[in-house]
Formats: structure tokens, sequence, C-alpha cells
């Protein structure tokens, strides 16, 4: 009889124990997830920036952007015929390399249909020149960059007057460099898969971190179960 009850008194010890130890490792689980979420969800929505192309006149606006690595630039085509290539700083109006990211000429939309919003995603922190290569538009000031200088002689206004300049000016022979797509930056839109990296990780946060709240309370639970039934042995005894 006593070794019955010895033995339901350390079963009631080893359970409300574990519980107590589960508990624990649950709220590390829950402390981070919570922590992670919010720091995901502001990465999201400003990592994703729109610049409007043609929108007033011959113009990038902004003409000018800082970006994380990991975040992305979404270029909205306005009516126009416009193009967005990138270059380097001491050659405008030039693709940069046969590879260097190019849009093709895209006829543009009002109503920012998929093939109109052009995803380019940033992969490090160096400056990123772009123009238009419609024919005069570069050379009449239609360029901007990505992650300019912090300081020294290279600007975009030094990069627009040296356009003014150009005498031949060219493209790539290929789209390439980016993703047309529906838009990732307006908020709680589906996207295509390889358009949004940042909000698939958001929303597969979320799931953890509701889920870990049921099982936080079942844990605390068993252990308040097994206090009970030490507390029920000890009465009996
Ligand atoms: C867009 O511009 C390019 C380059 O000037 C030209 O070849 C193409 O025909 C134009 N497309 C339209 C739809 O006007
Ligand atoms: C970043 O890397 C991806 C994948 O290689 C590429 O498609 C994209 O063009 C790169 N971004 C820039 C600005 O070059
Ligand atoms: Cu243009």
């Amino acid at each position: 009889m006593l070794d019955l009850m010895l033995s339901i008194f350390m079963f009631s010890f080893i359970s409300a124990a574990a519980a107590q130890y589960g508990n624990g490792g649950d709220t590390t689980a829950a402390e981070t997830s919570t922590k992670a979420s919010p720091s995901s969800t502001t990465s999201a929505s400003p990592a994703v920036q729109t610049v409007e192309v043609g929108q007033n006149g011959l113009s990038f606006s902004p003409d000018t952007l800082t970006i994380s690595p990991g975040g992305k630039i979404e270029f909205h085509f306005n009516p126009g015929n416009h193009t967005v290539a990138q270059a380097s700083f001491s050659n405008p109006c030039n693709p940069m390399s046969d590879t260097s990211l190019f849009s093709g000429f895209v006829p543009g939309s009002s109503t920012r249909d998929s093939s109109s919003i052009f995803t380019v995603t940033v992969n490090d922190t160096n400056p990123i020149w772009y123009y238009c290569g419609q024919v005069e538009h570069c050379q009449t000031g239609m360029v901007g960059v990505i992650n300019p200088p912090a300081s020294g002689p290279d600007t975009l206004a030094a990069f627009k007057s040296a356009a003014a300049n150009i005498q031949k000016f060219s493209v790539p022979v290929s789209v390439q460099g980016g993703v047309f797509g529906v838009s990732a930056a307006s908020a709680s839109s589906s996207t295509i898969a390889s358009n949004s990296p940042s909000s698939t990780s958001t929303s597969t946060t979320s799931p953890t971190q509701t889920g870990a709240a049921p099982i936080l309370s079942a844990r605390t639970y068993m252990s308040f179960i097994s206090i009970l039934s030490l507390f029920k042995v000890l009465f009996i005894m």
C-alpha cells in the first residue's frame, strides 16, 4: 500500500517536473516567435519600395532610394514605353554589362497589372545607377540610383549631367535581373512565389506564434493536474 502511494507520489512529482521543464521550453519558443514576428513584419513592408516610372513626365520617382540587401524595389511602369536598365556611373545610358539589369521596353499601364510591375531584389549595398533606354529619355534626365554613395563625387546630379552629353546609348538584348508580377508593396496582395519570399516568411511565422499559446496552456494545465493528484495522495495518507 505504502509502495503504491510512494510510486503515485513519485509519478506525480516526475510528471510535474516534466511539465515544468516542457513549460520552460515552450516559453522560450513563444518568446522567440514573438520577437521574430515584429522584426520580420517591419522588415517585410519597408523592404519593398516603389518607383514610379514615367508618372510625371520623363522621370523615375523617387529617383533616389536606399534599400538594404534583401530588400526589393518595384518599378511601376506608367504608359509610355520606358525601360529600367543598369549602367555604370562612368557610362550613363549604356548597359553596365551584357547581363546587367534590364526590364525591356514596357508599354506600361496605369492599372498596375502584372505586366507593368518589374521587381528587382537588392543584393548588396553597392550603388545601382539606372536609366531609361528609350530614345533621348536618358539624355533628358530619366535616370535614377539605388544606394548612392554617402559622400564623394558620384552623385545623381553628376550622373544626370554626364547623361545629357551621351551620344551613343543602348540597352541589353534581353530582359534580365528582375521579374514581372503583381505588386507585393500594396498590403495583403497575393504575389507570385518568386516575388515575395519576405511576405511568405512573415505568414509562416504567425501560425507558429498562434500555435504556441495553446501548447503553453496545455502544459500549464498538465502541471496543475499533477499538483492536484499530489494533494490527493497526501490527503489519502
Ligand atoms: C517601344 O520602344 C522601342 C524602342 O524605341 C520600340 O522598338 C518599340 O516598337 C516601342 N514599342 C511600342 C509599343 O511603341
Ligand atoms: C540580385 O540577385 C538576383 C539573383 O541572382 C538577380 O536576379 C538580381 O538581378 C540581383 N539584383 C541586382 C540589383 O543585380
Ligand atoms: Cu523613358
